[in-house]
């Protein structure tokens, strides 16, 4: 392809919040459910619910820590999620003063200036309103020109947005594009749920691509194959979105928070995504021993484990597929391109990686990469 990824920028949230605090608040959470609940557990008609632990945590997941933008109320077993006040329409929006930072980190590692860049994409899980768009936003803070837009594709969104920058720059409608992943996770995090209350974390990456003639960054990669597969199952969900008020009784219930069968998810995703690397692998003649570093998705360290393994055998260096779970947690779509920001600076001239997000949707994203 003509394109090349030439800088990534990364923000980190202010605050964080480690497995033991968030396994503390969780217990005192539970302890208060089952005193409150205590004659109808003793008949037997409410369940009590069980303490969580951060040794299953670390050991299930990979999970250490997680950063997220406002940590109060997120702790207090009365209250379990964060805190965030209305903002007036005339600041700047939590979700579009994430993806700046990370965006003006981007663009001095690609050596870009704002005004040359034609496109800005925000792709992430959520955002923050439905219009006018964050990206829109974001064009107007950074002083971008062209146009710019929202898309939403879980844990996928990041991969299949550099796909539509390459169509963009391909097509001719832009010839720089900003991809930004604002994960503003925590207030979709059901903290009073033991099976996921731990796994998400709040952080912003951002991508520069540029028609690759254009490029002067000596951080830039060329962009060999993209490939995306979806496939629809309800065994990731929210159900949240602008139809809940018109049930007030159950605009608040849980499913309209994340929800997941894990092991669902873990049996019925892991073929799909080796199916669909093999697929490209065999198309694009690459033997995934060619590859220096795989840049995967952030949501199980066991789930990447398989993939490795399945790749590359048993015996692999750790670095040839870093893990970010521990300091970020799942960051949905910004956690293949966390590790790609942070462990691609030792790359030489013709290196290969792969880049690859999977998740709700279901949804597989993967870019082959070259370094320039
Ligand atoms: N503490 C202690 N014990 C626990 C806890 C806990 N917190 N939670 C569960 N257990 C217990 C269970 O009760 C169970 O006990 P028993 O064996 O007695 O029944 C035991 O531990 C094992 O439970 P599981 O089988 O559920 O545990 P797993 O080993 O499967 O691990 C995981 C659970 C970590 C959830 C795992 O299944 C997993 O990660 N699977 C992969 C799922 C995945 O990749 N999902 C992607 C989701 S992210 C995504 O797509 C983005 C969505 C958009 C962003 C949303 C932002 C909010």
């Amino acid at each position: 392809k003509n394109v090349v990824i030439s800088g990534s920028g990364l923000f980190i949230p202010p605050y964080s919040v480690s497995n033991q605090e968030l396994v503390e608040s969780y217990n005192s959470y539970v302890d208060l459910h089952n005193q409150l609940n205590s004659a109808q557990i003793d008949k037997q008609e409410v369940e009590p619910l069980a303490y969580s632990s951060s040794e299953f945590i670390e050991k299930a997941s990979g999970i250490k820590n997680r950063y997220v933008m406002v940590k109060e109320g997120i702790l207090d077993p009365n209250i379990m999620m964060p805190l965030i006040a209305d903002q007036a329409s005339e600041e700047v929006s939590m979700q579009a003063s994430m993806g700046i930072a990370a965006a003006k980190d981007a663009l001095v590692q690609a050596q870009v200036n704002a005004e040359d860049i034609d496109l800005v994409i925000v792709a992430c899980a959520y955002t923050q309103r439905a219009y006018p768009a964050i990206a829109i936003e974001i064009q107007q803070a950074l002083g971008t020109k062209g146009f710019a837009y929202d898309m939403l594709v879980a844990c996928s969104s990041a991969t299949f947005a550099i796909v539509n920058a390459i169509n963009a720059i391909e097509g001719g409608s832009a010839n720089r594009v900003l991809v930004i992943n604002p994960e503003l996770t925590s207030p979709q995090s059901n903290f009073k749920d033991r099976d996921s209350h731990f796994i998400f974390g709040d952080v912003a990456t951002a991508l520069v691509l540029e028609r690759r003639e254009l490029a002067q960054s000596e951080h830039a990669f060329n962009i060999l194959s993209t490939r995306c597969v979806t496939q629809y199952s309800n065994n990731i969900r929210s159900n949240f979105g602008f139809v809940n008020r018109c049930d007030p009784e159950k605009a608040n219930t849980a499913d309209k928070l994340f929800h997941q069968q894990g092991r669902k998810v873990f049996k019925e995703l892991l073929p799909m995504i080796y199916q669909h690397l093999d697929e490209q692998f065999n198309d694009e003649q690459i033997k995934p021993q060619e590859f220096k570093r795989l840049w995967l998705h952030q949501a199980n360290i066991n789930m990447n484990m398989f993939v490795v393994k399945k790749l590359l055998g048993d015996d692999v260096d750790a670095l040839t597929a870093p893990v970010v779970l521990d300091e970020f947690a799942n960051t949905a779509s910004a956690g293949s391109i966390i590790a790609f920001h942070q462990f691609n600076h030792d790359f030489k001239t013709g290196d290969l990686g792969l880049l690859c997000s999977f998740g709700a949707g279901y949804s597989i994203g993967s870019i082959v990469l070259e370094k320039c």
